[in-house]
């Protein structure tokens, strides 16, 4: 048991998120129905992420979630939540993906942390700056499996906080400061969303810290060599067949993904 939750259940609501992403057919909200709390929420997100390890995909990092005031709202859910990123996820910057293979697709400018090291848990706040190699603007595709986009706090954790897929631009040393960077989230080379680094929980480092605490909860530790991204810094915009999005990070560079028509 896991809560209220027993470990059969588990594996029955993973695999549910797994065809509803296979198929790339929305599935209705599976939580409240299950009685997941966002403890069994994350195992039921474990045991997703481990049908893609068993198919031969790598974990590759960590993403957060929800870090900004302005994703909080757009969604309707009010806490820090992180999801598993593997290799099959990743697209180059510059790529081309094939938007037929997601449910309602959305795309956001974030930041993302190259780990030069295993960061413990229990650092003192802020020493995880120091497990930190190389910091690169990145874009983050997001495509919940569930109907209308909309969820619970446990319905989105256990839906591995609806990551799809990610690119990250070229990796540079960190600067010294990382949070009131500018901004900008392009389609098809017009502005379509604006912000700061700010957004991201005050400062991109802070989600860092979260990353390395909330997992390290859950018992999952960060490897060298994964990637953090760190947080939308603005609100997620639908991403159509065609479109060619990209995010600019004032003194970072660029990430860019083009969907195919
Ligand atoms: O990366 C994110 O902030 C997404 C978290 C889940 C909420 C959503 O799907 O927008
Ligand atoms: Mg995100």
């Amino acid at each position: 048991m896991i809560g209220e939750v027993r470990l059969p259940d588990v594996e029955q609501l993973a695999g549910r998120l797994f065809e509803a992403a296979e198929a790339a057919t929305a599935i209705p909200r599976i939580a409240a129905a299950a009685g997941l709390d966002p403890a069994a929420a994350y195992a039921v997100q474990e045991a997703l992420v481990e049908r893609r390890l068993t198919r031969g995909e790598r974990l590759v990092g960590l993403k957060m979630g929800l870090t900004s005031r302005a994703k909080m709202a757009q969604v309707g859910v009010d806490e820090v939540i992180w999801g598993r990123l593997t290799d099959a996820m990743r697209f180059d910057d510059g790529g081309s993906v094939d938007l037929s293979r997601y449910i309602h697709p959305r795309v956001e400018p974030e930041i993302a942390f190259l780990l030069s090291r295993s960061p413990e848990p229990d650092e003192p706040v802020g020493d995880f700056a120091s497990a930190v190699r190389a910091v690169a603007p990145a874009l983050e595709l997001i495509d919940s499996r569930y109907e209308g986009f909309a969820f619970s706090l446990p319905d989105v954790i256990a839906d591995n906080t609806s990551a799809a897929g990610f690119v990250v631009g070229p990796w540079r040393p960190v600067p010294a400061g990382l949070d009131n960077l500018g901004v900008l989230l392009e389609v098809g080379g017009r502005v379509t969303q604006t912000g700061s680094t700010a957004a991201i929980l005050g400062d991109p480092r802070r989600a860092l810290d979260a990353a390395v605490r909330l997992a390290g909860r859950r018992g999952a530790r960060l490897e060298e060599g994964w990637v953090v991204l760190a947080g939308a810094a603005t609100a997620a915009v639908p991403f159509r067949p065609g479109d060619h999005v990209r995010a600019v990070v004032e003194g970072l560079g660029t990430a860019s993904l083009r969907a195919l028509p």
